[in-house]
């Protein structure tokens, strides 16, 4: 696929204009042409195939013209000649949250910064501070972006990293003398973002599998290359990078190689200590009872012998997992526990297609019912719907339920709540929706006392079935909201109010260890995807893993429920109305 690579390419390109000081219209063209490039469905190499560029929306000649080359060789003379007028260092400073492309050009400017080095240096002397045009709250949220950017590392997100773990491990299947292939390290325990890509491959002929490995087309560079280790730096979608490790291990040790190699380092420390209790050891060759091995070739196998529970690796974190009561590991959240999505947006607002596609794809997969739950008036940017328009929204809402009979469509809206913690609908547009999903989008830098007071009030709404993304952080890109989330999950219980794990890959909020706290807590939860296009359904399995990293079960989650005894759920709350 090229459209991701190729949208980066034109994002940056706007980007350079704007520091380089080109006019608004120039760069929003730019940038717009990015964004259409990422909602094409078919990989702009396909178009280009058929003749079909120069008819993309927005796309003139110069820009078709860019598109070609692209494709031919990677690059934009553009890009290449903005890079070279700008310093190396600059670019950067677009990630820290608060500078936008003004910003950056204006303390290049006038204060000679090049790099992030140098923008530290200007806050820490308070030059920066005294330059024209920049208030105080705007220093102080650049400086907190600052030590967040730094905090905030570049591990790669789970939805870059597991799609290519198995493109990875699909591409080792086909090796010749390789038996049999398993990821593990963090992607394998489901963890949000990933240091490097960890592959198993079970053979007799190590040499050969290592080679295999590092001759993949997907190599960029091949960092160690052993007769049973190879490591190599691969391409993101992205066009970032990330490092991926296989080892090749005989059939009598794969599951003691499996289980050492999912980690977590603490949960394996734990492990370790179990068996030297029993006088054992256990390494990644498997158990040993003095020179015998007594277990290895399957990791369930090890656990048995250790007397423990065979822990999900999702759970397998030291968190207490070797005292867990069976009935957790049970009932344990899976995918195919999932009835529905409770949150999408469709073209009514920022979505890509209309609702029937998105109740079609839903059916596709396998689903029971989805909600359409479109943005709020508020949410301008987002094409939020005014009141007349979310009105004649829920009666085609309601009408296409009716046509269509193998999924139901509930109504829904995304409504904001605003900086005072109302909601952005009267009560009679919420009343007239079956489910409500409450967000906050704006004003998200509000201290602690407020902010939590914010979304408190919000949760009293009977009409509020859901609270989405409850901290509104992105991974690598935007710190969490100030929230008092113990305040935030008593209220939901009280309340009788779902909180959400979003499960974009970009959000996976809330977190892993939220959801432990609001699980420990009995609060009902909902597993969403938030999706804008149909192939975004797809990313329901990364909010799951997050559930199981926070040991949900499927009973306390809303959208694994039945259509009737979730609507009952739903109706509950409303009777307080
Ligand atoms: P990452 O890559 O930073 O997202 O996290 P992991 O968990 O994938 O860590 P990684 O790739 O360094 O190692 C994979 C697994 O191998 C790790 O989860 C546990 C195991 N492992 C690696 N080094 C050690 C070690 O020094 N001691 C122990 N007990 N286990 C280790
Ligand atoms: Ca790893
Ligand atoms: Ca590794
Ligand atoms: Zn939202």
């Amino acid at each position: 696929m090229h459209n991701e690579p190729l949208e980066a390419l034109f994002e940056e390109i706007a980007d350079l204009l704007e520091i380089t000081g080109e006019d608004a219209f120039r760069v929003n063209s730019y940038r717009r042409v990015a964004r259409n490039i990422k909602n094409l469905t078919e990989d702009i190499a396909e178009v280009a195939a058929r003749g079909g560029v120069a008819d993309l929306p927005g796309v003139g000649k110069s820009t078709a013209a860019k598109i070609e080359q692209f494709l031919k060789s990677g690059k934009i003379d553009l890009h290449e000649e903005l890079k070279a007028a700008v310093p190396r260092g600059l670019p950067d400073l677009l990630k820290i949250p608060g500078m936008g492309p003004k910003k950056v050009a204006h303390v290049w400017k006038e204060l000679g910064v090049e790099s992030v080095e140098d923008l530290k240096k200007v806050i820490a002397d308070g030059r920066f501070a005294k330059l024209k045009g920049m208030g105080e709250k705007s220093v102080k949220q650049i400086a907190e972006g600052l030590e967040f950017a730094e905090k905030s590392s570049d591990r790669t997100p789970l939805g870059l990293a597991w799609p290519l773990a198995e493109e990875l491990a699909e591409a080792m299947r086909r090796v010749k003398s390789v038996r049999r292939v398993e990821i593990g390290g963090s992607v394998r325990r489901g963890c949000e973002t990933i240091g490097d890509l960890d592959l198993l491959c079970e053979s007799d002929n190590g040499p050969a599998v290592v080679e295999a490995f590092t001759k993949l087309p997907q190599v960029r560079r091949i960092l160690a290359s052993g007769d049973t280790k190879g490591s190599i730096i691969v391409e993101r979608r992205d066009g970032g990078e990330i490092q991926a490790d296989c080892r090749v291990v005989p059939k009598a040790s794969f599951g003691a190689a499996l289980q050492y190699f999912t980690g977590s380092k603490e949960h394996n420390v734990r492990l370790r200590g179990i068996a030297v209790k029993k006088k054992w050891t256990l390494n990644e060759w498997g158990l040993f009872d003095g020179e015998k091995q007594i277990a290895g070739a399957d990791e369930a196998g090890i656990y048995k012998k250790l007397g423990v529970p065979c822990v999900p690796p999702e759970m397998r974190e030291d968190r207490g997992e070797f005292d867990v009561e069976g009935d957790v590991l049970d009932h344990l959240i899976t995918v195919e526990d999932i009835r529905g999505d409770l949150h999408m947006h469709t073209r009514a607002s920022d979505g890509t297609v209309d609702a029937a596609t998105m109740a079609q794809a839903a059916r596709d997969l396998g689903y029971e019912y989805i909600a359409i739950t479109d943005h709020s008036r508020s949410s301008a940017q987002a094409n939020g719907l005014s009141l007349d328009r979310m009105w004649r929204q829920i009666e085609h809402l309601r009408k296409l339920n009716e046509k269509h009979d193998s999924v139901a469509i509930l109504v829904g809206c995304e409504c904001d709540i605003l900086a005072d913690g109302t909601l952005d609908y009267p009560d009679t547009i919420l009343a007239a929706c079956d489910i409500v999903v409450a967000s906050v989008h704006s004003a998200m830098r509000q201290e602690k006392g407020r902010i939590t007071q914010r979304v408190l009030s919000a949760m009293e709404n009977p009409f509020v079935t859901i609270l989405g993304h409850p901290t509104g952080r992105l991974i690598n890109r935007r710190a969490p909201m100030d929230l008092d989330i113990p305040a935030i999950i008593t209220k939901a219980v009280e309340t009788h109010t779902v909180l959400e794990i979003n499960s974009s890959w970009q959000r996976l909020d809330l977190c892993d260890r939220y959801v432990r706290m609001a699980r420990d807590a009995r609060a009902m939860m909902s597993i969403d995807t938030d999706s804008h296009a149909t192939a975004q359904l797809a990313q329901m399995k990364y909010g799951v893993a997050t559930a199981r990293r926070g040991w949900l079960s499927a009973r306390s989650v809303l959208n694994a429920m039945p259509l009737a005894a979730m609507r009952r759920w739903i109706a509950k709350k409303r009777k307080n109305a």
